[in-house]
């Protein structure tokens, strides 16, 4: 297994399962306002920061309430069943139904219920009318799958399309699903000691969604290639000399649960936070990258999360503040999930 000559892969692993769980409880109390105060949200954070712990732990979400299903399962099966994460996913939502799931996606683990699990895949494509949900809710826990595939692109290709279609059976719904994995991917495999290149970050993106994108050529459509789109959208936005507005961010790259509309979204806060942004008053670029996603706002824990996993994954563990990591519910928890799922890939 290939190792980043500068940090430990396992430290990379937590990175990014401790990123995606501080983004969702940091960003949870800011989901769905718009507007958010740069200097409020300065001042969350370093209250959060320090330099003493003080309570209360943030609680976390649907999206790291997911994300522990994927990961418990892939560490209890050491493989991906599809079955297995269906019963979980199941079980932790009728546990504690009050995680603020998406508004329909809670439709479906009734339906795997009553129909005992006849066939996981089925509920998921009945939402919508038929068309299937393209929320976020495939992206926001896909990061243990991430991690599990890192040494074989083609089985993280296909494995994130299925882990997804448990909820989310729209085209853009798996599609930003194997995005937000991708990107995850690639930051595990980059050394964070060298500056991070954002240009070849995203061209490789592209040139990989080109491939997932393809099957839609021809149909007619009025767009087939929209993560590609969104993707180049958000080029031009970091190549910008100027700073971008908060407002031409969420114009153009979007902040809503749809996956199209902020999977994009969360790449870019990472890519755009590798350097100083005005008004985030901090050196360091991790809690950079979720407190510029979390000052979008929309939906501010999953971007946050998204954006979270993926700078996790690449600047590694020992980047995360503390006491940051200290006010997040099942830190330590996430922690173990890491660990294991480091052992589970090194010995593949
Ligand atoms: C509340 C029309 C569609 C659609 C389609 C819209 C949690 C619906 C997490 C739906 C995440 C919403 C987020 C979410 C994750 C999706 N036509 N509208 N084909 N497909 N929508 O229910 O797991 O916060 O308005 O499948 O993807 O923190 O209610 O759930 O932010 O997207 O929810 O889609 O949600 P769902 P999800
Ligand atoms: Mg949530
Ligand atoms: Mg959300």
């Amino acid at each position: 297994m290939a190792v980043i000559d500068s940090i430990s892969l396992a430290s990379k692993f937590r990175g990014c399962l401790v990123g995606c769980l501080l983004g969702d409880c940091l960003g949870a109390p800011y989901e769905g306002d718009y507007g958010i105060s740069k200097s409020v949200l300065q001042k969350y954070f370093e209250k959060l920061e320090g330099p003493y712990f003080k309570s209360p732990v943030k609680q976390y979400t649907d999206d790291a309430a997911m994300t522990k299903c994927l990961a418990e399962s892939l560490i209890a099966q050491e493989k991906f069943d599809a079955l297995d994460i269906a019963k979980r996913f199941v079980k932790e939502y009728f546990n504690n139904p009050r995680h603020g799931y998406g508004q329909q996606v809670v439709d479906i683990f009734h339906k795997l219920r009553a129909q005992k699990f006849e066939d996981p895949f089925g509920p998921a494509k009945e939402q919508f009318d038929g068309s299937g949900s393209y929320g976020n809710g495939g992206a926001m826990r896909v990061s243990p799958l991430a991690l599990f595939c890192y040494s074989n692109y083609e089985e993280l290709v296909n494995l994130v399309r299925r882990s997804a279609e448990l909820t989310h059976t729209h085209k853009q719904g798996y599609d930003g699903t194997i995005l937000q994995a991708i990107a995850v991917h690639q930051s595990l495999h980059l050394d964070p000691k060298e500056t991070l290149d954002v240009h070849n970050f995203s061209t490789q993106l592209i040139q990989k969604m080109s491939q997932i994108e393809k099957d839609c050529e021809g149909l007619g459509l009025d767009d087939p290639y929209p993560y590609q789109t969104q993707l180049k959208k958000m080029q031009v936005l970091l190549d910008k000399k100027e700073d971008t507005h908060d407002a031409e961010v969420e114009k153009t790259l979007g902040t809503s649960v749809a996956a199209l509309y902020s999977v994009p979204t969360a790449i870019f806060c990472f890519l755009r936070a590798c350097t100083p942004i005005p008004e985030i008053d901090t050196d360091n670029p991790f809690r950079r990258t979720v407190q510029y996603a979390i000052s979008l706002g929309g939906d501010t824990d999953t971007i946050a999360s998204m954006a979270g996993a993926i700078a996790g994954a690449y600047y590694g563990y020992g980047i995360v503040s503390e006491n940051l990591q200290k006010h997040c519910e099942a830190t330590e928890q996430f922690i173990e999930y890491a660990d294991k799922l480091y052992k589970i890939t090194a010995s593949k």
